[in-house]
């Protein structure tokens, strides 16, 4: 699949030497997991890599194969052929971003609907998870699928398709699924890895959430939020709450829901989620962000109480 998408690009990765690899601020499964596999294939391969991440470690990151590569730091150098997954919006990268731009060639590798220009080279592609079209890179490039590469894949593909629940999961989603087990992945250790060894300070922080949901529009959005506090008091890191938004559509009869976290004091980051009906990631873009029509974020700078009103205005309309 995507043989020809891919096709101006599997040059870069067979010539190339040294690979700057980097993902989404607050990075989840599907971006690291991609950037790992993607690693670990180019390492077999000879070539250096340096995989960046923005900020805290996703706790996950301690058992995949090879997330003890993770560095928190920059190159001192451009001699890199930057390469973005699962994200192609400038603003997104977060620290990197002045360092990713000055790279050529940046090859950008995402399956979001909402795109930026990120990139010399761009193959995007809605479907599923980045950890798919990974998958379907490495095999237009002729390179083996390890089983320390199938398991970030499948780690990938399984969290960005909510354990295969979500609208995108396709009958592609389980034949490359089958394919990664196949190799030897064990569907369970995966899914231990990613959803059975939560810190503390998640609950924690879910408590808080689930202590204050607003209702609006007869109960078809529901908003909540975490606090700067919150964080300070359960001791939290800001990718301990990474999929409660979805966990709220969750609850019978939501359509949309919303969930801000302050991640610094004034500072909020608004996840929104959408059972289809809505698209919300053009509710994003009223605020300047993106994301996908069922699950889409912006970043918005103000008081609890001001976002609070703007958007409970805004969400009530949304149902007239
Ligand atoms: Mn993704």
């Amino acid at each position: 699949m995507f043989k020809g998408l891919l096709a101006p690009i599997l040059d870069i990765f067979r010539n190339g030497k040294r690979f700057f690899l980097c993902t989404h601020v607050h990075p989840d499964a599907d971006g690291l997991g991609s950037m790992l596999a993607l690693a670990l294939a180019l390492e077999e391969h000879g070539k250096e890599v340096w995989c960046y991440i923005d900020g805290e470690r996703p706790h996950f990151t301690k058992w995949l194969p090879g997330g003890q590569k993770l560095l928190s730091s920059l190159p001192g150098d451009r001699s890199w052929i930057g390469v973005v997954l699962d994200c192609s919006e400038a603003a997104r990268v977060g620290q990197a971003k002045d360092f990713v731009c000055g790279l050529d060639p940046l090859v950008v590798l995402d399956h979001h609907e909402v795109t930026g220009a990120l990139g010399t080279h761009q193959v995007i592609v809605p479907i599923y998870a980045t950890g798919g079209l990974i998958y379907y890179l490495l095999k237009a490039l002729g390179w083996s699928i390890t089983i320390p590469i199938a398991e970030n894949l499948y780690a990938a593909i399984f969290s960005d398709t909510g354990g295969f629940r979500y609208s995108q999961t396709t009958l592609d989603t389980f034949q490359v699924a089958c394919d990664l087990v196949a190799r030897g992945v064990d569907p369970h250790k995966i899914a231990e890895i990613l959803y059975e060894h939560y810190p503390l300070s998640r609950f924690c922080l879910l408590g808080q959430v689930l202590s204050r949901l607003i209702f609006l529009a007869q109960g078809k959005v529901v908003l909540s939020y975490i606090s700067h506090e919150d964080f300070l008091r359960c001791q939290a890191q800001k990718t301990d709450p990474a999929d409660f938004s979805s966990m709220l559509r969750c609850i019978d009869g939501v359509e949309v829901s919303v969930l801000l976290k302050e991640y610094h004091p004034g500072e909020f980051s608004v996840s929104l989620r959408s059972r289809g009906q809505i698209n919300v990631a053009l509710l994003a873009q009223e605020w300047g962000g993106g994301g996908h029509s069922c699950a889409a974020g912006f970043r918005i700078n103000d008081s609890l109480a001001s976002i609070l009103k703007l958007l409970k205005r805004r969400l009530e309309d949304l149902f007239k």
